[in-house]
């Protein structure tokens, strides 16, 4: 921490100065941050790769800490037609140190990869719009981070300054779409126009009311949520379908999620390690295959953030618990920026697998809102403003429906490899059209027929 402190004294331009003579990704600075030496990192990050970052904030903590996001990509601050978004969240538990350290360093690595020509990096940021939020949750964290003693406890500073757990603050929406599997009802965007009854939901706190608002107006497509306290990538659903405490329970996408969760665990040699003890001796829940597990599975889940995404809009979230001590010693963070750093940059990737495209009328006018529905699974996304949509998906053959209201529906065949995602555009024609079409056909037939039979 002290470092870069003294950094933020003398102001931006020696922090440029400090940055660049940093360079390389062994170089980073691994220490934690305080609210104050986050904020600098971000700018820092910003100041050294202006063109390609930007800042911003969607609200604040109940003790007025903003909820810092460094937006990463080659058009900074706004949505290119086509082009997924990803985000990351970190130390929603604010006592869950690592994620909130590895994202400024992720920050710093893309930015410092970027400038080094690092083909792969450059291709990523061209390619994706990546937010980055290390922090949801800046007052658990210096309240976790300035307690006495060397060792933190166990869940000190976890809630938000309300004592609210922010991981189980969400809208239950897994209940609504349990009951709909089996009486029918919508299969996604569970929460459309209820806004106005989130702002005045007085059991939300404004970190959990900050966050809907910002999966709800950005056409986020893939996502991860860092925590600590264990070792492995957890995939939807969190909460029980019966309400029972360990029940795997999956959700329309089971095959790509756990394929996500594996893109994640794989490149962590401790996360994929067969062997690796469990986190505390005598924990009998946390034997996980292949670094991965069911949320449901593990333990339930209600109110978390991961099914909130899956569930009120297009965006496919993973829980990613990246190790046993939720607040490890300073000189652990290097080792965890090593286990965690392939990880990170390989789960972005994931964001361009499945089946992307267009929607439009015939006039070629973007249709947004309109529905991509595949066959055999229960889940429809929805295309963005300018119509643009991304259906992640595991490989194989699938049927992809196109449908809007005064539509006709369109039906394609597509093959899906590994990476990178197939392109499929949809033309959609009017019924209105379709209906003067039919009308002009009359009229063209009624003309001939008088013609040939001289009325
Ligand atoms: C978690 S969330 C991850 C695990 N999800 C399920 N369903 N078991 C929590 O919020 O309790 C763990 C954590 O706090 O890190
Ligand atoms: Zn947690």
């Amino acid at each position: 921490m002290k470092r870069l402190f003294s950094v933020l004294l003398f102001g931006a331009v020696a922090a440029v100065a400090l940055v660049r003579a940093a360079g390389t990704d062994g170089e980073i600075s691994f220490e934690y941050h305080s609210y104050d030496e986050l904020r600098k990192a971000l700018v820092s990050v910003w100041l050294q790769c202006p063109t390609i970052t930007r800042i911003y904030t969607i609200g604040e903590s109940f003790e007025g800490r903003e909820l810092l996001v460094l937006e990463m990509s080659d058009n900074p601050g706004t949505h290119v037609p086509g082009e997924p978004e990803f985000k990351y969240i970190g130390n929603m538990h604010g006592n869950e140190a690592v994620g909130r350290e590895l994202l400024i360093y992720l920050a710093q690595y893309l930015c410092n990869q970027f400038q080094q020509g690092n083909e792969t990096i450059i291709d990523l940021i061209h390619s994706t719009r990546i937010h980055i939020m290390p922090s949801m949750n800046p007052d658990g964290f210096e309240k976790a981070a300035f307690q006495p003693g060397e060792i933190k406890d166990w869940f000190v500073g976890r809630s938000n300054a309300q004592g609210v757990d922010l991981n189980r603050n969400f809208p239950d929406l897994d209940r609504i779409i349990y009951i709909n599997e089996r009486e029918g009802g919508a299969n996604n965007h569970l929460l459309q126009n209820m806004k106005k009854a989130v702002d005045e939901n007085t059991k939300l706190a404004p970190e959990t009311k900050a966050v809907i608002h910002w999966i709800m107006d950005i056409p986020f497509v893939l996502s991860a949520n860092l925590h600590g306290g264990d070792v492995v990538a957890n995939y939807p659903y969190d909460e029980t379908r019966t309400g029972s405490t360990h029940e795997y329970s999956a959700s329309p996408d089971d095959v790509i999620f756990k394929s996500l969760a594996k893109a994640y665990s794989m490149y962590n040699p401790v996360m994929s390690d067969p062997d690796r003890p469990p986190c505390r001796k005598n924990d009998d829940d946390s034997s996980f295959t292949d670094g991965i597990t069911n949320g449901g599975a593990w333990y339930s889940v209600p109110g978390g953030m991961q099914d909130f995404n899956y569930l009120s809009s297009n965006c496919f979230e993973i829980t990613l618990e990246l190790s046993c001590d939720k607040f490890p010693s300073e000189d652990t963070l290097k080792t965890h920026w090593e286990q965690n750093r392939d990880s990170l940059v390989n789960y972005i990737e994931q964001v361009h697998r499945g089946v992307k495209g267009f929607v439009r009328d015939l006039q070629g006018n973007s249709i947004s809102n309109a529905t991509i529905s595949v066959e055999g699974i229960d889940h429809d996304i929805t295309t963005a403003k300018d119509g643009d949509y991304w259906r992640l998906l595991a490989p194989g053959n699938y049927k992809v429906a196109a449908s809007a209201p005064g539509y006709l529906t369109v039906i394609k065949k597509v093959a899906v490899p590994y990476s990178p995602a197939t392109r499929v555009d949809f033309e959609l024609e009017s019924l209105m059209e379709r209906k003067e079409e039919e009308r002009e056909e009359l009229m063209d037939w009624w003309k001939m027929m008088s013609e040939t039979l001289n009325f």
